[in-house]
Parts: C-alpha cells; sequence; structure tokens
C-alpha cells in the first residue's frame, strides 16, 4: 500500500496530528501573508488565540473573491521565487484565480494523488489512460504526476481526439481512466459507435472520475458500459487540485485526507458552523501548503461529513457524495434542486439516455424545463412511443423531486458533447442581459 501509514491513521493520531498542524499553519499564515494579518487585526485576534482545533472558528472565512483580488500572483507567503508552479481556473467574471505551489508542495500533492490512486483500488502495475486536460487546470498534471509517483505508466491522452484516445485504449489495454464522468460515458458512446464492445475489448479496471458532479446511476451507468470500477475523487485547484478526497473500494464515501485539509461545514447563507452529520457548505484549512496557505476557504460545495470509521479501515473523515455547488442550486417552484438530482431522476427513466440539458430561464423558474436524449437502443426499438415516454419522463421527475417539469425528447447525439466539465444548465437568464446590454 503506497503510504500506508497515512493512509490507515487512526482517528485519534488525524486530529492530534491537525492540532499540531493547524497551530502551525495559523502562525504562519499570518506572520508571511499580509491578507491574514489584516483579517486577524479585524477579527480582533492573534494567532495565541488559537490554542485547540475550536478555535478555528475564530478565524475569519476566506473567499474565492479573496483570491481574485490578489490577481495574479495570489496571496503569496513566500518569495516569488520559491514558486515553481502556478495554475489558474476561470472564473464566471473573467479574472482568474490563480494559485502557487513551491517544491514541497507538488511533493505533497504528488503524495495524496498517489494515495489517492491507490485507496481507489489502483496498482503500481497499472497503465493509466490520462483523459483529464493539461494546462492551466489541475486534472491533467495532477493526475500525471500522482500516477507517476505511485509507479504506473502514464499515457498522458489529455482531452479530446476521441477517436485516437478510444484507439489507444485499445491497443495499450490501459487499466485506468482518469477522465471527467462526463466525457467517460461520452467515450463508451463513442467505442460503440466504433463498433468497439468496451466492457469485453477494453482492459480497464478502475476509473477515476471527478471535476463535476455526478449521480449513482451515472456511475452505474458507466460501470456496466466498460466493466470497471468507477470512483468518485474531489479536489478543487485551490486545495491543490484533484486529490483532496476520493471513494476506497466500498464506494460508500470520499475519504478527505485529514492529515493535511481540515474540514468544516457552514450554514452557507449565515456562515454558521454546523453540527456533525448536517448537510452545508465545506470549509477547508490546508495544514502545510507552503506557497499559498489558506484558512477556512470555503468552497461554496454542498455535502454531509461523516467521521465514522470506514469499512475499509481507514478513519479520514467521509465526504458522502457532492450534490452540487450552492451557486448551482436551482430554487424551481420554492424547492431546491441540484442537476445532479435532476440527472438521477432522468437516469431512472427507462428508454432516457445519458446527455440532458437544463435550462433556466425568466419565465419558467417555476417549472423545470428539460432536454433529455432518448437512448439509442431505445430509439431505435420497436417499441419506442415518444409520448409514451415524454409522460413517463415528466411522471418521474415529479415522484423524485415533487416538481413539475416541461420535457423535450431529442433524438441520439443532439446535444453537444464536451471532452471536459460538462456544461448542463443553460442560463438563458445571461443571454438576455447580454442581448439588453448590447
Ligand atoms: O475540478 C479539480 C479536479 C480535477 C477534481 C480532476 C477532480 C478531478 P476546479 O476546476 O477548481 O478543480 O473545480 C473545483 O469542481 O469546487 C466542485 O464544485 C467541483 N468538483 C470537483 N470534484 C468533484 C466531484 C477541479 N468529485 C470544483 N464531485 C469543486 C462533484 C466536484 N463536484
Amino acid at each position: 500500500m503506497f503510504n500506508e501509514k497515512a493512509q490507515m491513521m487512526k482517528g485519534d493520531k488525524i486530529r492530534e496530528l491537525q492540532k499540531e498542524k493547524m497551530l502551525k499553519m495559523v502562525r504562519y499564515a499570518h506572520d508571511n501573508v499580509p491578507m491574514y494579518k489584516r483579517k486577524f487585526k479585524e477579527a480582533g485576534i492573534t494567532p495565541s488565540d488559537i490554542k485547540s482545533i475550536d478555535d478555528i472558528h475564530k478565524i475569519p472565512f476566506t473567499v474565492k473573491d479573496d483570491l481574485r483580488d490578489h490577481y495574479p500572483y495570489g496571496i503569496l507567503a513566500v518569495p516569488k521565487e520559491k514558486v515553481v508552479r502556478f495554475h489558474a481556473s476561470s472564473g464566471t467574471t473573467g479574472t482568474p484565480t490563480v494559485v502557487s505551489y513551491t517544491r514541497n508542495d507538488l511533493d505533497t500533492w504528488y503524495d495524496l494523488m498517489a494515495r489517492t490512486y491507490n485507496a481507489a483500488g489502483v496498482e503500481p502495475e497499472d497503465i493509466v489512460q490520462n483523459a483529464y486536460g493539461y494546462g492551466l487546470f489541475t486534472g491533467g498534471l495532477g493526475f500525471h504526476s500522482g500516477a507517476e509517483k505511485l509507479g504506473c505508466a502514464v499515457l498522458p491522452t489529455a482531452t479530446g481526439n476521441t477517436k485516437k484516445q478510444i484507439k489507444l485504449m485499445y491497443d495499450f489495454q490501459t487499466n485506468v481512466l482518469a477522465c471527467t464522468p462526463s466525457y467517460a460515458i461520452y467515450l463508451s458512446e463513442a467505442a460503440e459507435n466504433f463498433g468497439y464492445k468496451p466492457a469485453k475489448d477494453f482492459n480497464l479496471r478502475v476509473g477515476m472520475f471527478g471535476a463535476e458532479p455526478w449521480s449513482d446511476e451515472a456511475r452505474a451507468s458507466i460501470q456496466e458500459s466498460f466493466g470497471l470500477k468507477a470512483q468518485d475523487v474531489y479536489g478543487m485547484s485551490e486545495l491543490y487540485g484533484p486529490g483532496v478526497a476520493v471513494e476506497c473500494p466500498k464506494q460508500n464515501g470520499l475519504h478527505i485526507w485529514g492529515d493535511e485539509f481540515y474540514v468544516e461545514t457552514i450554514d452557507p447563507i449565515s456562515g454558521e458552523v454546523l453540527p456533525e452529520g448536517e448537510k452545508g457548505e465545506l470549509v477547508f484549512t490546508m495544514l502545510s501548503r507552503e506557497a499559498m496557505p489558506l484558512l477556512r476557504y470555503r468552497t461554496k460545495d454542498i455535502a454531509v461529513i461523516n467521521y465514522e470509521e470506514c469499512g475499509c479501515g481507514r478513519a479520514h473523515p467521509r465526504i458522502m457524495r457532492i450534490k452540487g455547488r450552492s451557486d448551482d442550486m436551482l430554487i424551481i417552484g420554492g424547492v431546491n434542486v441540484f442537476p445532479s438530482q435532476i440527472e438521477a431522476a432522468l437516469l431512472e427513466t427507462e428508454g432516457i439516455g445519458e446527455h440532458y440539458q437544463i435550462i433556466v430561464d425568466r419565465d419558467v423558474l417555476d417549472k423545470l424545463y428539460v432536454k433529455a436524449e432518448v437512448d439509442r437502443g431505445h430509439y431505435e426499438s420497436d417499441e419506442y412511443d415518444e409520448e409514451e415516454l415524454l409522460k413517463r419522463t415528466s411522471e418521474n421527475i415529479t415522484a423524485v423531486l415533487n416538481i413539475r417539469a416541461r420535457v423535450k425528447l431529442l433524438e441520439p447525439g443532439s446535444i453537444p458533447r464536451t471532452v471536459g466539465k460538462a456544461k448542463r444548465v443553460l442560463d438563458m437568464r445571461e443571454e438576455h442581459d447580454r442581448i439588453e446590454d448590447v
């Protein structure tokens, strides 16, 4: 097992280490990052006021805008010369969020990534096909270096060029596929169109899927089509990238590596810290980031944390799957819904394929408007009855989500496929605003 000591660390040891590292980190951030010195001063506290893990609640949150305000070099705690890498994520406002790494930060990240692969069931003998985007996005280089660190061979296919991707998957008989879950669905569909039977012709054993929310129904579909174990991986650029949390083969929550990340759950509106087991926004404190320390960083991701030891023997707390982000949540007729819940309702409907779009518009906010592709097999069968399927889909959405939906069925292949993160929600309100601005 890779870094067994860290992977199998007991709960009391994790908490002891968290306290020790956190107290050090709080002082380090305060003494080296002017933004933190200012935040502490404004809150009327000093690092000496933080004596225990619970005292961390006294420290104000850090938010994405804090990073944007420090574009391009970010909130550096080290001289620029000590930085060896930058990554960035593009935001909706145009100014990217830049994150920076020292040599030690990269070593920590790659160790986390190697553990992440290994905990998900990947072994050093495996060949990893890495179809995440290489570049400013952290997915490509993170999954690349972690696989090498574990001892795997990497095939750095990156995103796109789907035909070649499939040929290499077949020729190299790759064992692990790393990409977004939506691209995995696209790859299996494309492989079938090229005449392959993915579960039989390929040799994939484990999928390392993340970077976007996906439902259990999507997981079941990917597992069946490729004949692999589809593992959920969570992370974000601000927290190094991928490798913050991962599922073990029990597939019962994603283990957050507690020796490097301290997690809290808060009420996204009031900011109040929630008791264990309540659903809320995840807030992370990085316990050893050198270049860019982050204390109490608000992720906007909504989930429940489970602190019980897992059946796999790991005591690292678990995220019970990310349902979505607070800023992606739709309020339809007064009901809060995440796109992944709509996905689940759609995929539960026999005859509906994996590709769909949710349309949000000013005059349809009281109703859900969904375009869904019909599954190809169903579409070509004699059983296909558009009206019947339409009725069943709307009824299923109402049964699962308790909201009414206006559904349009589309021919297979009509929704544009993406190779990175899928764009499931089309917000027409933004379109109107753009037109009105002109
Ligand atoms: O998506 C890093 C990553 C790459 C994670 C590859 C996993 C695999 P960002 O582009 O900064 O970084 O986006 C981070 O993506 O706050 C979540 O909203 C979402 N996200 C990431 N992983 C998951 C997941 C990368 N497993 C944002 N389930 C996060 C649901 C996820 N959402």
